[in-house]
């Protein structure tokens, strides 16, 4: 399988995160994509596609306070890192505002995802390897694999957050639509609700997002992810949520993604996303299901025996020293 990363998406490196009403150490480090990175020998740099496709999913306003935002919030004398602390609050009417404190609000859902100068290049590259992959699955590749880092399922069209800032998953099923597929599922496995994913694709008939998560009543991202969550207007239908207690283990995991496949099947898609995380092992530090690492190759060949054409994006992981097994368990299970 193609894999593809550019180690310009290193460069992106937080050194801290709000938790818990204190700091603690970023979780979403760039040792992640090293990890994972030494168990691809075959690792190719991403070609360049540009800002169009990011652009058809994302809000021209939000690139460009990833773009400039770090140099503003320099220049208003603050030190560290770009963080939202002040939130348009839900019915807040819609102000046209440039103080970068109302900006860093306006574009962010919570206060755990810092952004530095060196982000917007980083989730830039990110967004270049799934569109890589994605035209690897076009060209006729059964699956190809990449390395995103950051990740991307809870950014939403102008708004980053989850450690997110480009909704890769979502920029990659944008590009197979414009490049000719017709339908287009995403299907997310990582532990937590992608509220970046169903947010951007909440109306559309063309694109079905389905997603097994912590429930969110008990885990980030709290407001999204809800069972009752099916889609609007001609979306009706093609959002599924299938939230899972805390503590489950492949039996049920299984099962629910079993549910998913079959949804996805009756829509049946030209291609698949793959938001993969691998959060969901027994051993994150900052999640609570029970996977273990031969799972994934289970899970991935239920996938892989439904015959979609997949584009794979990495999204969440935490467990520094096991990602290189779950990533190279997952890949194994689609056969190469
Ligand atoms: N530390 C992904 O897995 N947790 N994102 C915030 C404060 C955010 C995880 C709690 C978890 C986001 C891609
Ligand atoms: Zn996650």
């Amino acid at each position: 399988m193609r894999t593809f990363f550019d180690p310009r998406q290193l460069a992106h490196a937080p050194l801290q995160e709000l938790h818990n009403g204190g700091f603690i150490d970023y979780s979403e480090t760039p040792r992640r994509a090293e990890a994972i990175g030494r168990v691809l020998p075959g690792l190719e740099l991403p070609a360049n596609h540009g800002e169009a496709p990011i652009l058809a999913v994302h809000d021209a306003g939000y690139i460009d306070f990833l773009r400039t935002g770090p140099a503003r919030w320099a220049a208003a004398g603050r030190p560290g890192d770009v963080m939202g602390y002040i939130w348009p609050i839900v019915g807040r009417r819609r102000l046209k505002l440039d103080r970068i404190d109302a900006l860093a609000g306006q574009y962010s859902l919570d206060a755990s995802t810092p952004l530095t100068a060196d982000t917007w290049d980083a989730a830039y590259w990110s967004a270049q390897s799934v569109l890589s992959a994605t035209h690897a699955v076009l060209g006729g590749d059964r699956a190809a694999f990449a390395l995103c880092r950051p990740p991307g399922h809870h950014a939403g069209a102008d708004y980053l957050g989850g450690y997110c800032y480009l909704n890769t998953a979502a920029i990659a099923a944008q590009a197979a639509r414009k490049a000719g597929a017709k339908r287009v599922a995403i299907l997310d496995i990582d532990y937590h609700h992608g509220n970046g994913t169903q947010d951007i694709f909440w109306d559309r008939g063309d694109v079905f997002y389905a997603s097994l998560h912590a429930d969110p009543a008990t885990d980030y991202p709290f407001f999204w992810g809800h069972a009752d969550e099916v889609g609007e207007g001609e979306g009706t239908g093609t959002t599924l949520n299938l939230p899972l207690p805390q503590g489950a283990t492949l039996e049920a995991f299984r099962a629910a993604q079993a549910t998913a496949l079959d949804a996805i099947a009756r829509f049946g898609p030209d291609l698949l996303v793959l938001s993969f995380g691998a959060d969901t092992w027994d051993g994150d530090p900052i999640s609570d299901f029970k996977l273990a690492t031969v799972d994934y190759a289970t899970l991935a060949r239920d996938i892989a025996a439904r015959g979609w054409p997949t584009v794979i994006a990495m999204e969440g992981g935490y467990a520094v020293d096991a990602l290189g097994a779950n990533v190279t368990s997952l890949l194994s299970g689609f056969g190469q």
